[in-house]
């Protein structure tokens, strides 16, 4: 591999951006304990460690030596990505390894065996890999060696993708280089088709494989790699690939008005398209990813972080059109959400793709994996009603130990693991706290180290102790804390340094002084319960509230609330009341609201009725019929972990 720049340590997470953008992430991370802490753990513990056999019992592995030549069969399996479910494991499974303080229980063999088997997988990818670089088990093995003849979905350069992410991540957190050769092969055959060689002139319909060249491009200081990601960003929406929004053909990034199209294809282009921005100094693409942003957030993302309305095409929808119970919410677009997002808290340096990130994480992708860690959401719908009936499968309501479709749960596993990276930054200017968990986050100030610790009960607590533990003593800097979007209201003490005042500034709350390792500032985030409304767009919640306590989005569960979901109302005249309910799904804070259970009106045989008397002059329609009842609301992370009856998180308010 020929290097054209001189590679640089830095950031030891999945993103490590050039000089460009506002911010960088801090070198090294570490969640030690609270929430954060425990989700690892379990990811560590059974989410990972089951990959190797689902994979094997899926066929991924088996598809491997089929390509390989090392054994004879058809090839397993309906998809033809799936290799990207091994290299999204492997890609978990390397973070996993260079874990600093690895989340393992004491006692754990996930570990030791662990190390064996992303060997053992990496040498199966390997063998796989034919001369000239190239690498997908669906084509090597059933299509005769024909190759991007069907790049609308095909998924080649999606896998090819996925592959070099595994192998950045591999070389990141192992020092490894088996996987990174390969991923280079693949890039330079990529470059001699795509690229340099241009024989081909298109891109893949499933974004993915631009964002990973521009990480490529940060490891290897190849810019041929860089190159080829700003062709691929570019060629999309000329109609190469017939024009389709599916596909992200539709419009050109730079003109395009809102985010269309498959959701996760989307989200993968617009983190490609951010990188680029960061890298190249783009003012149009920049501005481009900044207004997608804006009018995703603004028309077409759930209370959740959840994106993506629509079953059909796993699309977004119309702005504004965000159902429930038929909300698609693919629990990759939110691990895609947050690989966008933390890309432009990056670039941009601004605290609301922080706080998009904070909802994404607590709420619309948690849910994706249950408490256990051993079964998987594809789809995250926002309701399940009394007497649902459900096939399972991919777009099931109820959790799954393993997909047709395995996208999901090693997207989850990979972004656990990488979790710490996505906590803190700095620039030439201080240290940038953008979550709260538990741990310690050294990055540097002009090559002055730059070290704090956290210390939170978050998300049950808005109580945050930060301690300054190494940092340059000759001049002032600022410490500067996200206030999330949801905060009510917040206090903030800080011993020991000389630090001016606070200031809050676009969601940072900026504290500029000289300080000395020892000083601690503590922040506290009020966090009574909440009930939130939605914009009256949103048709499908009108006349619905939410609860909300801290970054948590609640719901009700069935379980919780015997007698059914349907014909619930909440009161919202009374007040909620928040408790401690350590022996709760892991332990959770509940919520309980004061409502009623309604007597639906009887319809007779035809369920409409001509709107008169009391409905046409009373807002709320409770009856002397209707029962009185507390409503228990638990956060949405955690439902569907007891049971697979009803749930809701926009509640009738009459
Ligand atoms: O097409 C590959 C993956 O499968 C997508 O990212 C998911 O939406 C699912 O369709
Ligand atoms: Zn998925």
């Amino acid at each position: 591999m020929s290097q054209s720049k001189p590679t640089s340590p830095g950031p030891a997470g999945p993103v490590r951006p050039g000089p460009g953008g506002a911010l960088r992430p801090v070198a090294a991370a570490d969640i030690t304990g609270g929430f954060w802490h425990g989700r690892r753990e379990v990811n560590a513990r059974v989410g990972i460690p089951q990959g190797p056999d689902l994979l094997e019992s899926a066929g991924n592995l088996q598809n491997l030596r089929l390509a390989a030549g090392t054994a004879e069969g058809a090839i397993r399996g309906d998809l033809p990505f799936m290799d990207s479910d091994v290299y999204k494991w492997l890609e978990a499974a390397a973070w996993q390894l260079g874990a600093s303080a690895a989340p393992v229980e004491a006692g754990s063999a996930a570990t030791p065996g662990l190390a064996a088997d992303v060997d053992r997988i990496i040498a199966l990818v390997a063998d796989a890999q034919q001369p000239d670089g190239y690498l997908n088990t669906w084509f090597q093995v059933t299509a005769d060696g024909r190759r991007y003849e069907d790049l609308r979905w095909g998924h080649e350069l999606y896998c090819a993708g996925h592959l070099i992410q595994a192998a950045v991540a591999h070389h990141r957190a192992t020092g490894g280089k088996e996987l990174l050769d390969v991923a280079v092969r693949f890039a330079d055959h990529l470059d001699s088709v795509f690229g340099r060689g241009r024989q081909i002139d298109g891109f893949d319909g499933h974004p993915e494989v631009e964002t990973a060249l521009v990480e490529l491009y940060r490891e290897t200081g190849e810019r041929r790699y860089l190159d080829l990601a700003g062709y691929f960003v570019e060629r999309h929406g000329h109609g190469l690939l017939g024009g389709e929004a599916y596909c992200q053909d539709r419009t050109p990034l730079r003109v395009q008005e809102n985010v269309e199209g498959h959701a996760v294809r989307q989200l993968y282009l617009l983190a490609g398209a951010a990188d680029l921005a960061a890298e190249t100094g783009d003012a149009g693409l920049l501005a481009a990813c900044e207004r997608l942003w804006a009018a995703m957030v603004a028309t077409k993302t759930h209370i959740t972080g959840g994106l993506g309305a629509h079953h059909d095409e796993e699309d977004f929808g119309d702005p504004y059109e965000l159902p429930n119970e038929r909300a698609y919410c693919e629990t990759c677009a939110a691990v895609a959400s947050v690989h966008f997002s933390w890309r432009m808290a990056l670039l941009t340096g601004e605290a609301r793709y922080s706080d998009l990130i904070e909802r994404t994480l607590f709420n619309g992708f948690l849910a994706g994996v249950s408490l256990d860690g051993a079964s998987w959401l594809y789809v995250n719908p926002l309701q399940v009603r009394d007497g649902h009936t459900d096939t399972g499968g991919d777009q099931s309501s109820r959790r799954t130990r393993w997909f047709r479709c395995a996208c999901c749960p090693p997207n989850v596993m990979r972004l656990l693991a990488s979790l710490e990276h996505y906590i803190a930054s700095t620039d030439a200017g201080g240290l940038q706290v953008h979550q709260y968990a538990t741990g310690r986050y050294a990055g540097d100030m002009a090559g002055d180290p730059l070290v704090v610790s956290a210390h939170t009960d978050y998300p049950w607590s808005g109580t945050v102790r930060l301690t300054i533990e190494e940092c340059p003593l000759d001049r002032p800097w600022t410490l500067s804390l996200r206030i999330p979007q949801w905060s009510t209201g917040h206090r903030i003490s800080v011993t020991g340094s000389e630090a001016a005042p606070a200031t809050v500034d676009a969601g940072w709350l900026r504290l500029e002084g000289r300080w000395t390792p020892g000083d601690e500032v503590t922040l506290e985030l009020a966090t009574a319960p909440r009930l939130v409304a939605a914009h009256p767009r949103v048709d499908a919640v009108r006349g619905c509230v939410a609860v909300e306590r801290g970054p948590l989005v609640y719901c009700l569960e069935g379980v919780d609330n015997p007698g059914g979901l349907d014909d619930v109302v909440i009161d919202t005249t009374r007040p909620l009341l928040a408790e401690p309910r350590p022996e709760l799904l892991g332990g959770v804070i509940t919520v309980t609201a004061a409502g009623y259970r309604r007597t639906p009106p009887d319809c007779g045989w035809w369920p409409y009725r001509d709107l008169d008397g009391p409905d046409r002059t009373s807002a709320r329609h409770t009856t002397s019929q209707d029962l009185a009842v507390a409503l228990t609301a638990v956060p949405y992370y955690a439902w569907a972990n007891r049971h697979g009856g009803p749930m809701r998180v926009w509640i009738p308010t009459g």
